[in-house]
């Protein structure tokens, strides 16, 4: 999976304009009737539901719209040229690359449908209609079409979620998504059975709360072990990290540090408010290290519930507090861009 990359974006060249003289019956001198070239196609990035990755770029690196089509007597115009779109996830973040090697924000696909222009097709020539004069009345003169904009971009999939569902392998991630939302994860008794970050929409009354599954950390990920931590830039733009530790381990407390440690690594989630989920608590050995996880988990000062992804035990009650969470969380974020709008407030001229 693909989830950043750099491909060069090219627009059609216009069409050339076109030189002709007007040749009719009972018109001897008829004039120059020669037509604009049609203008070339846009390269355009939209944000698409349908797609998941930047898988394509892989097989392809450079994006080249439709040319304009050459003008023709009768002063046609030529056909402009197609557009070309290129789809990406919702949340691509998309970026121009300078000459130094620097890349600028053109846009955040945050929305299905939106779209940004990244190259624009060249201009049609015009035809020799054009040039008529009073001194020039049949010009033998046309201009070529403009070739398109070239341009390097960046593309970047930062999936945008209310909340992150991580752990170590084996740890029940796939079973809580799809206790808690509509997903059908693939789940197995073996580790990294999710290979990619997982999207599941948990409905409720008000709205939809999108929860990602993101693949299994371990020890050393931020080292490229495991699978890395490369999908936790899937996390950076979620609004709640539920940290699931599988309560059956008899490594449950430092499984929980090592989780920690992967996520403090990775830049920006550390402060992110967070919740510990203590998984599989159904089994016997789940419920062997319920007084000693209690005791050592009460002093992290965070929510901490046991819960069964499997029987359902309390997962009820880990959804209500994670949408409270999320709430608060989007409520602040509305006031921080609130504050962000300047406002002028002109004083009465006098
Ligand atoms: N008894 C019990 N088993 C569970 C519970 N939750 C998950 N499991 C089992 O644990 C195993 C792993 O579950 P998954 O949901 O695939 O775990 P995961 O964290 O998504 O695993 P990876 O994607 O491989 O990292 C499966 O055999 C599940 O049936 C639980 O609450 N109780
Ligand atoms: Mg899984």
């Amino acid at each position: 999976m693909l989830y950043k990359g750099e491909i060069v974006v090219e627009g059609g060249c216009g069409g050339d304009g076109w030189v002709s003289f007007r040749r009719e019956k009972y018109v001897p001198f008829g004039g120059p009737d020669g037509g604009d070239g049609g203008d070339g196609g846009d390269v355009v990035v939209v944000a698409s539901p349908n797609t998941v990755d930047l898988d394509f770029m892989r097989r392809k690196k450079k994006f080249v719209a439709g040319n304009g089509n050459r003008g023709s007597s009768w002063r046609k115009r030529g056909k402009r040229g197609e557009d070309l779109a290129i789809l990406v996830p919702v949340g691509t973040m998309v970026f121009a690359k300078s000459g130094s090697g620097e890349e600028i924000l053109l846009a955040d696909l945050r929305t299905p449908a939106q779209k940004v222009l990244v190259a624009k097709g060249g201009r049609g020539g015009l035809g020799n209609a054009r040039f008529a004069t009073a001194a020039n009345q049949a010009p033998e003169k046309a201009s070529k079409g403009e070739s398109g904009e070239e341009r390097h971009i960046v593309l970047e999939v930062k999936l945008i979620t209310d909340i992150c569902i991580v752990g170590l392998p084996n740890s029940g991630k796939s079973t809580l998504l799809a206790a808690i939302s509509k997903a059908k994860p693939e789940i197995a008794d073996y580790p990294f059975t999710t290979h990619r970050p997982i999207l599941g929409v948990m409905p409720e009354i008000r709205r939809d709360f999108i929860v990602a599954e993101i693949p299994g950390l371990v020890e050393g990920a931020h080292l490229g072990k495991g699978l890395g931590n490369e999908f936790l830039r899937h996390a950076e733009r979620t609004r709640l990290l539920i940290y699931l530790l599988d309560g059956s381990s008899p490594t449950v407390i430092d499984d929980l540090n090592t989780l920690e440690k992967e996520i403090a690594l990775y830049k920006g989630l550390a402060h992110k408010p967070k919740i510990v989920a203590v998984n599989k608590i159904d089994l016997p050995e789940g419920q062997a290290h319920l007084p000693e996880m209690k005791q050592c988990f009460a002093r992290l000062g965070v929510p901490v519930f046991y819960v069964s992804a499997v029987s359902g035990q309390a997962v009820l009650e880990l959804v209500k507090q994670a949408m409270e969470m999320v709430d608060r969380a989007s409520q602040d974020e509305e006031i921080i861009s609130q504050a962000q709008i300047t406002v002028f407030r002109p004083k009465p001229r006098k």
